[in-house]
């Protein structure tokens, strides 16, 4: 008996012929990926490192296995509401508490490659954002929200960080378009390719940082230094970004997935 044909059975049989591809958002996560710095007295995070527990050796002679260390906010990663202080009651804050629905959405993707490689401080706008979608169609709830930056294409971290005596100069959103996505789109929240969700300029913002602030005060997630947006169409693929369900977890490195039509 052929079983029904339903949206799931025509993505899987998408999977096997190539109508539908999945496009690894993911940066390597090793002791080389670049970490933020924080200014003193501010505490930073430590970068990645392993510790062997055995591998194939008297301390384990059949297995390989190992100890990771890293900050929450390491590589690419996930910003969970309670991060920001202004998320801090939030009910669904903290990494154990979403529902696995959230995780999941559709994304659409701006692209401001051209105006970052022009000005690093580049942001994008609220009029940007809604010239964006008169040309590709209404942001929909529950969206992710991918700023196209080109970012992810600095080898290094000094080029990737990109800091100067100031502090790093990085693209981000401005503040009338993180609150348009906010709180009149009801975004998922928003990705992208750089090491924080915030311009590099950001701490000199009011209030500072305003898109942890706006988005995290929200209720809303972050997704940082993704790599490949520019394998994305602006819409019509699917996001998969499950972190780890840290217990009180304020963020985590993940996998992030794009299922994207051929
Ligand atoms: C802590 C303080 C400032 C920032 C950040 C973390 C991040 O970008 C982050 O990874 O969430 S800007
Ligand atoms: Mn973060």
């Amino acid at each position: 008996m052929p079983s029904k044909v339903t949206v799931l059975t025509q993505l899987a049989e998408a999977l096997e012929d190539g109508g539908v591809q999945v496009v690894d958002l993911t940066q390597p996560l090793g002791p080389d990926t670049p970490v933020l710095g924080l200014p003193p007295p501010f505490a930073n995070s430590p970068p990645v490192s392993f510790e062997t527990i055995s591998r194939y050796d008297d301390a384990g002679p059949a297995w390989y296995w190992r100890t990771i260390r890293m900050g929450e906010h390491t590589g690419t990663h996930f910003d969970a509401p309670v991060h920001w202080i202004s998320g801090r009651n939030r009910a669904d804050g903290t990494l154990d508490s979403i529902t696995a629905r959230r995780l999941v959405g559709p994304a659409c993707v701006i692209d401001i490659s051209r105006e970052a490689a022009a000005n690093p401080d580049h942001l994008l706008t609220r009029d940007a954002v809604l010239d964006w979608e008169a040309r590709h169609g209404r942001i929909p709830p529950n969206a992710w929200v991918l700023l196209r930056s080109d970012w992810s294409k600095r080898v290094g971290a000094e080029e990737f960080l990109n800091c100067r005596e100031d502090g790093p100069h990085s693209p981000g959103f401005d503040r009338g378009a993180t609150e348009l996505l906010a709180l009149e789109r009801d975004v998922l929240g928003v990705g992208v390719e750089t090491v924080g969700t915030d311009a590099g300029q950001a701490h000199a913002f009011d209030p500072p940082f305003w898109t942890h602030h706006i988005m995290q005060g929200n209720g809303k997630f972050g997704l940082a230094s993704l790599c490949n947006l520019d394998r994305l169409p602006p819409t019509g693929a699917v996001l998969v970004a499950s972190p780890l369900k840290l217990v009180g977890g304020s963020g985590s490195p993940l996998r992030v997935l794009a299922l994207v039509p051929a």
